[in-house]
């Protein structure tokens, strides 16, 4: 209680010094404590009192409170802009771009455990970050990753449902396909079976999380390697951490792409709770699916080309241009004729864009500062650069676009690229392994916070045109 009415107190202080960055800064850390638990799981049992205390107050206290009103313009346009979710591991705002759990990217790329000093974060910190809002230390994170190894056996059968498949299925089909196999071994499926109850749906939900996120990279690197390779598995290596290790079983060994897979992994993982993926799982858990069937609808609504696809289609698109003019070294006037082609022809530029964000994503600029550090001449890099310049004034003069800028997409497909892995096609497969990540987190506080059954309402369009006659 005495930590809850000081978050509440700090809570106070920080709406009043809402116009003072720099003190704003200085409560929101004071806020991020750092972890001192032996395990994850024993972390999170003791935060789950103080948080549902925190939703119970606000529900009896506080259910009228207003958070804004529903326009026309949002149950037409997307539900744009509409508060409608409560999501604990990030926000996204605006103009600033992601923070989880309070932290900015760089704020991770400092605190967080990497696997050198100084190196980028490993996504076991943000896991255990994103799950309980604390900092862990390099052994709590190691034993994570040992954790995680330890869950990460996969079933015969789940091999089998994928290779019932034919090799030419979209990567994003087979990896649907093979996360619903993994299903078969739901813990909160036999838990409910056996009668459960409900102050225990979180326990079930949280092995079940655990047991996806350590399984999730050999499923993905089995279809890589049948896609794309000879078919062989490369085993899991026993002293590696999580992103290293999906790197290691795809087949790639270079440190650079170790490095950047753990980047990769902890900067998709969490994007707040309303972009498709994350609102999917959150709804599809919501009548006590459990977390497989929730991830898997998450990744079918991730294979869409106006969310996860993107980076495949950014790739695409950027050999598309090279392909036009037969180099990747172009003149701005033929990079603008060709945005402009794109366009006319009815086409997005693909990685330009978002749904909440209005400048630059600071995926994308993390992303551009690794590939500055380590692979500055790459010509795929230097036209993305190059790109970034010309396509925002042009989207800007179209008058509709809302956000000109790029978004992560616009940058990860040619960063695998230089590192060898060159089938644009599997690029969505990487996202939607990190953003099991960010979702898996929220599914388990779902469950422990006792969320609803999601079911908002909806309007026909003759009561709508009825209601805007009045
Ligand atoms: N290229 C061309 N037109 C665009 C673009 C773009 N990159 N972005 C937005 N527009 C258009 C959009 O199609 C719409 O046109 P219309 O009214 O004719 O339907 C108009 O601008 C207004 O759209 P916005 O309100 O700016 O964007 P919205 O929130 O509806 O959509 C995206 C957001 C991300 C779907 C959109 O920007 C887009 O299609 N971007 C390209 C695809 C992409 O990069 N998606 C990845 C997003 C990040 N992720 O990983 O999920
Ligand atoms: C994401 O990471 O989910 C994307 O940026 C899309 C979004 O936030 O709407």
């Amino acid at each position: 209680m005495a930590f809850f009415r000081s978050v509440s107190a700090l809570s106070r202080l920080r709406s009043r010094v809402g116009q003072q960055p720099t003190l704003a800064n200085s409560v929101r850390w004071l806020q991020i404590q750092t972890s001192t638990a032996t395990d994850l799981r024993s972390e999170l049992k003791e935060l789950i009192p103080e948080y549902q205390e925190r939703v119970k107050k606000l529900r009896k206290e506080h259910a009228n409170v207003e958070l804004g009103k529903i326009t026309v313009d949002m149950v037409l346009g997307g539900m744009r802009g509409m508060t409608a979710l409560v999501w604990l591991g990030s926000a996204v705002d605006p103009d600033e771009g992601i923070r989880f759990r309070g932290m900015t990217i760089p704020d991770c790329q400092k605190k967080l455990p990497g696997a050198c000093p100084g190196g980028e974060p490993l996504p076991e910190g943000i896991l255990w970050l994103l799950l309980t809002g604390k900092i862990p230390n390099k052994e709590q994170v190691d034993s994570l990753s040992q954790e995680l190894r330890s869950r990460a056996t996969i079933p015969d059968y789940a091999f089998k449902a994928i290779d019932a498949l034919p090799v030419s299925a979209h990567p994003m089909t087979q990896f649907t396909t093979g996360v619903m196999a993994l299903q078969v071994e739901s813990e909160f499926q036999k838990a409910y079976e056996s009668g459960i109850a409900k102050a225990r749906y979180w326990e079930p939900t949280y092995e079940d999380t655990l047991n996806l996120i350590a399984r999730l990279p050999g499923i993905a690197a089995y279809i890589y390697r049948r896609k794309y390779k000879d078919g062989k598995i490369i085993p899991l290596d026993d002293s590696l951490d999580y992103g290293a290790n999906y790197a290691h079983m795809l087949g790639f060994d270079d440190p650079e792409m170790l490095e950047f897979m753990r980047l990769y992994i902890s900067i998709h993982s969490d994007h707040e709770g309303g972009n498709v993926s994350s609102h999917t799982a959150h709804l599809v858990a919501s009548p006590l699916s459990d977390p497989y069937l929730a991830f898997a609808a998450a990744l079918n609504g991730l294979a869409g080309p106006l969310h996860g696809l993107a980076n495949q289609e950014v790739l695409r698109w950027i050999r598309s241009i090279v392909a036009e003019f037969g180099t990747p070294n172009i003149s701005t006037e033929q990079l603008s004729e060709y945005i402009h082609k794109t366009l006319n022809s009815g086409q997005v530029i693909p990685g330009y864009g978002h749904g909440v964000l209005r400048k630059t994503d600071p995926r994308y600029t993390c992303q551009r500062e690794f590939a500055l550090k380590h692979l500055p001449n790459d010509p795929y890099f230097q036209l993305v650069s190059k790109i970034k310049e010309v396509v925002p004034p042009i989207l800007t003069k179209l008058g509709k676009v809302k956000n000109p800028w790029p978004n992560v997409d616009a940058h990860s497909g040619v960063l695998l690229n230089y590192y060898g892995l060159t089938e644009e096609n599997y690029y969505t497969v990487l996202f939607g392994v990190s953003r099991a990540v960010g979702v898996g987190p929220q599914l388990i506080w779902d469950r422990a916070l006792g969320m609803p059954l999601e079911r908002p309402k909806s309007v026909t369009l003759e009561k709508l045109e009825q209601l805007c006659a009045k």
